[in-house]
């Protein structure tokens, strides 16, 4: 149930021949110690993250129709404990609670997703006014209280309607996507200025395509090369289809990535690294920022991932479709050995997967000012789960040192507008179900009273003085 040892083990799996890359990855610097007194510059977004499953509930409340995440929660053994996103953190009832616990912190900002089974209950065709209104509200609520709303599109809960039609593997769903994100875009778009159109597509190529650990269960490579394509491909008509609406704001795509390191100094870890990195990163970076799939990365497909196959012409010219902006998620780096194993060398959070590891930020965005130039960067997820219910400092220290390694990346001429901490609440973390609590709000599941924790406090400091 670990999903990004999966990741892990995924990617060190997709070696072969040919590497072309620039640069090979830098060897990691020693952490800087924390400097006293770091400010961020005038008007940086401070913020935190949810996505809709994991929080929502009320899920077959007011029309909305079921998602992939709904049909797979609901199979045994599918998630720790069987828990599903039923009620989750019940915010489809509480977002006024949850509103003003947002403005108590000081918030600038808040990144939520919407469910597009809520707004389109069999992902096209009628519209679900409930459903948008719940969004409406939201999105209301924040601007009355001065928090800029940053709305993902799609975070992982295709409707299970269209996965019966053959969900991402089918071309079709791409232009599903892009119909839908007209719908949201056009009806929010008024007071909505901030957009991201995919969460993390590598997580649902890896792990609910590959492994089978997250919806919809699928194990199979070929399908899920495919998957990752049509997952750009809507991407792209998607800020298409925004453009479309004719709405003022800015569009672009959440990506989770890795700065790769290879774990010794070999040539032969070096070489395997630079692989690891267009697994990570360039695969996802060079489509959607470029326009282009790193050639070095598709040389390295096996020949049973049918990936060319599934790219028509005209393709990478929609998908490297002028974004406004890039979320970065950030979570661990990638140490590869010389046979393209994968290792840790930091101590990991609760979650095994995460290595902690906070210089690994700011090598990620100083790289990325460094091979795809100043689009403005925001960080829409960062974070950790503790096993402090409140008096949380592991986290508090974890969110110190990786803003620090962020401000670091400012001074060196990043353009970083803002930090989104993941999560504003504790939720269910998919495949892992309540076993992880990621937020800075406590969240009690039998009363779903809040309560903030010690990281609360702090990161209210931190945004009243904007900087640590
Ligand atoms: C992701 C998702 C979040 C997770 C978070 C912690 O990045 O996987 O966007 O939904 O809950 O990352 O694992």
């Amino acid at each position: 149930m670990r999903r990004r040892h999966v990741l892990t083990l995924a990617a060190a799996g997709a070696v072969g021949a040919g590497c072309s890359a620039g640069d090979p990855p830098r060897r990691p610097a020693a952490s800087p110690a924390p400097p006293a007194g770091l400010v961020f510059p005038n008007g940086f977004a401070w913020g935190a993250s949810t996505s809709a499953y994991q929080v929502e509930g009320g899920a077959t409340e007011d029309g909305r129709g079921p998602s992939v995440w709904d049909v797979f929660s609901h199979q045994q053994g599918r998630t720790e404990d069987g828990g599903t996103g039923d009620v989750a953190a019940d915010h489809y009832h509480r977002s006024y609670e949850d509103l003003d616990l947002m403005r108590g912190l000081g918030l600038k900002s808040y990144r939520f997703s919407i469910s597009w089974s809520r707004v389109l209950p069999t992902g096209r065709g009628t519209v679900n006014a409930k459903g948008l209104d719940f969004y409406h509200r939201l999105v209301d609520g924040l601007l009355a209280r001065d928090i800029t709303p940053v709305a993902t599109l799609f975070h992982w809960d295709t409707p299970q309607a269209l996965q019966e039609s053959g969900g991402w593997a089918s071309r079709d769903c791409a232009k599903w996507f892009a119909d839908y994100a007209t719908v949201v875009c056009y009806s929010l778009g008024d007071k909505v200025q901030t957009w991201l159109t995919l969460n993390e597509p590598k997580t649902v190529v890896e792990v609910g395509y590959t492994a089978g650990i997250h919806a919809p269960g699928v194990r199979d490579r070929r399908v899920a090369n495919v998957v990752g394509h049509h997952l750009l491909l809507g991407h792209g008509l998607a800020v298409q289809a925004f453009r479309a609406t004719g709405r003022k704001g800015r569009i672009g795509a959440a990506l989770n990535l890795s700065p790769a390191y290879p774990a010794d100094d070999s040539d032969a870890a070096r070489r395997q690294a630079t692989i690891a990195d267009g697994e990570e990163n360039r695969r996802w970076l060079d489509p959607v920022l470029l326009g282009r799939y790193p050639d070095d990365w598709l040389a390295t497909q096996p020949s049973d991932a049918p990936v060319r196959a599934a790219i028509h012409d005209g393709d990478l010219a929609v998908i490297g479709s002028k974004s406004d902006l890039l979320g970065v998620q950030y979570y661990n780096p990638t140490y590869v050995t010389a046979k393209g194993g994968r290792v840790q060398k930091h101590p990991t959070s609760q979650a095994t997967w995460q290595e902690i590891y906070p210089q690994g930020l700011h090598d990620l965005l100083t790289r990325i000012k460094r091979d795809y130039g100043d689009i403005p960067l925001t960080i829409t997820e960062n974070g950790m789960p503790s096993l402090q219910p409140v008096d949380d400092q592991d986290r508090i220290t974890f969110l110190r040192d990786h803003l620090t390694a962020a401000h670091q990346a400012i001074r060196d001429g990043v353009r970083l507008e803002g930090y989104h901490v993941w999560s504003l609440l504790d939720n269910f973390e998919w495949a892992e179900g309540y076993s992880q609590r990621w937020g800075i709000i406590h969240v009690d599941y039998t009363t779903q009273q809040r309560r903030r924790k010690a990281s609360a406090d702090w990161y209210q400091q931190v945004i009243a003085r904007n900087g640590i």
